[in-house]
């Protein structure tokens, strides 16, 4: 395996500043950067662009960028190139203040796909050329191929399509991050698509390396700087409460025979909650279990560490400094049990059905029928986007989504009669856990569900309102099927804008913790 036009001069010839590769870049460009959940993001390039940008700017010439990634990034991405008011439009997902409240602002415009649908768009031409590339790898192979980063993304395809390609060397990065990650080529678009060979988590079917021709990098530029490595809360009362109603449901399913005593491999989403369900598992009885998931993060990473979890598969690693820490002192031992993928292979359906995952994601609010909003604060303001979650909930084996049941200080009920956006629909949403409880809805007819939903997950203060709100629906002229009464169903929405704390802090307020 060797890259052509590369030999021992290539990366001297190649090496420049970060100010002279980002002026390399073309007001208008559509450019793909690496990064995914906080890890392995170009992090000279951007800040050097986000100069020139405002240079630009005070000069009066308008300089923006459509920038698309794996998914978030950190404030070295993200946040100085929307401050320096450089990003025209973004995809797939993000989850930084400054470009969260741009996009409500109608300043940029968002994109907001399902992760493992984004090689396979750009490939297809749907998103248009990609202009630039710049990607942070971990270091490059003396046949030139490249050792990627602490995440993949969409690095194999951006790095195939873009016309010209700028790498970033991050001599920070461990190098024994090489041998860890598994990029697969066989990937076709239709009608010549194949099976992808892929049984079992951990299986391998790739190459380690990311291939590249030389031919377009246009500038290498050197970095030693470390990943956004944010750190999580330690698990609440609530988040402490939605993890035993998911392990009982789990050890009711082994019982049941509908699952293995291993279970099945994990995929567990982004932030607190997420992650208590991950520790919560790891006191919890079952051994041996699997992962098949998008970002491994301290959870999983402590079940590495205690066996529980024999193998994790994800496309990138996002630590707080302290589960980093342990990884690099480690790594020997974790090499062995990690695996990552470029995200197309880590969230891929195909693979998703066949492995059986069993997909636990976090949401905004749930009704009462079971359609779910993982993005929308009251219906209209974006917080991060879909990220994964649908990629896994429409394929997996069990869908689980998870919320405490009020938000805001218990002033919103994130158990309403009607979604203000739906992100996934009642045909895909199986279990929904609050802290209240857990509610089982396969198989069941949307009156069913709302009665179990309303009974089984919403906060205490919410449910009589809930259910007078049923019985009326229920009782009205229109169809039983799933009643509504669809004017006040979404006046719930304005009535928590008048009384929770929205209007003081929207979703801007937020942090960047996905
Ligand atoms: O705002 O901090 O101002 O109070 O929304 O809520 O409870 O901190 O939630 O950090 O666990 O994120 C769905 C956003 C949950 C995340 C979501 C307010 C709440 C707070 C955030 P404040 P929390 P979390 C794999 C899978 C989509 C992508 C995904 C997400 C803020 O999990 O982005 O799943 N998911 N990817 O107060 C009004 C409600 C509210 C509400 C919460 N009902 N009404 N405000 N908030 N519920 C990973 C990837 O794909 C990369």
């Amino acid at each position: 395996m060797q890259s052509l036009q590369f030999n021992s001069a290539t990366l001297a010839s190649k090496t420049m500043s970060a100010e002279a590769a980002a002026a390399l870049i073309p007001a208008g460009a559509r450019v793909g950067m690496s990064g995914f959940t906080g890890a392995g993001y170009p992090k000279a390039v951007p800040a050097a662009l986000a100069e020139r940008i405002k240079k630009l700017r005070a000069a009066g010439e308008d300089f923006r960028i459509g920038l698309w990634t794996g998914a978030s990034t950190a404030s070295e991405l993200d946040g100085v190139l929307a401050e320096a008011d450089g990003i025209s439009m973004r995809l797939p997902y993000q989850s930084d203040p400054t470009v969260r409240r741009q996009i409500n602002a109608g300043q940029v415009q968002y994109t907001d796909i399902h992760l493992s649908h984004v090689a396979q768009l750009a490939w297809f031409g749907f998103l248009g050329n990609l202009d630039v590339a710049v990607v942070e790898v971990a270091g490059v192979t003396p046949d030139g191929l490249l050792v990627p980063s602490t995440s993949i993304g969409n690095n194999k395809s951006w790095l195939q399509l873009a016309d010209t390609i700028i790498l970033e060397i991050n001599t920070l990065q461990n190098p024994k991050l090489e041998g860890m990650h598994d990029i697969y080529y066989g990937t076709h678009l239709p009608p010549k698509r194949q099976p992808i060979p892929l049984l079992h988590a951990g299986d391998r079917i790739g190459q380690p390396y990311l291939q590249v021709d030389w031919s377009r990098v246009a500038a290498v530029v050197y970095t030693h700087q470390p990943d956004r490595n944010s750190a999580f809360a330690a698990p609440d009362d609530h988040s402490q409460r939605i993890a035993s109603h998911i392990i009982d449901f789990l050890s009711q399913e082994v019982a049941l025979g509908r699952l293995p005593k291993e279970l099945l491999p994990l995929q567990s989403g982004v932030g607190n909650i997420a992650n208590a369900v991950l520790s919560g598992l790891n006191e919890g009885p079952f051994e041996n279990m699997t992962s098949y998931t998008e970002v491994l993060q301290d959870g999983m990473l402590a079940m590495l560490k205690s066996g529980k979890l024999s193998m994790a598969s994800a496309t990138a690693l996002s630590f707080s400094p302290d589960a980093l820490q342990e990884f690099n002192e480690n790594i020997d031992f974790y090499r062995q049990r990690i695996v990552l993928r470029p995200q197309e292979m880590s969230n891929h359906p195909e693979l998703v059905r066949r492995l059986g995952v069993i997909a636990m994601n976090a949401m905004i609010e749930a009704d009462i029928y079971g359609n779910v909003n993982s993005t929308h604060i009251m219906g209209t303001r974006m917080m991060n986007g879909i990220g994964g979650s649908g990629d896994f909930a429409r394929n997996a084996y069990l869908s689980f989504f998870m919320t405490p049941s009020t938000a805001k200080d218990g002033s919103i009920s994130c158990i309403v009669p009607m979604v203000s956006h739906v992100d996934h629909t009642e045909h895909d949403v199986e279990i929904i856990v609050t802290e209240q409880g857990l509610a089982d809805l396969r198989g069941l007819s949307p009156t069913q569900r709302a009665r179990l939903v309303i009974e089984k997950c919403a906060h205490p203060d919410f449910k009589p309102a809930l259910r007078d709100y049923f019985e009326r629906a229920l009782a009205s002229q229109g169809g039983k099927h799933t009643p509504h009464l669809l004017m006040e169903a979404l006046s719930w929405h304005q009535r928590f804008v008048e009384t929770g704390r929205m209007l003081q802090s929207g979703p801007e307020a937020a942090s960047q913790s996905a």
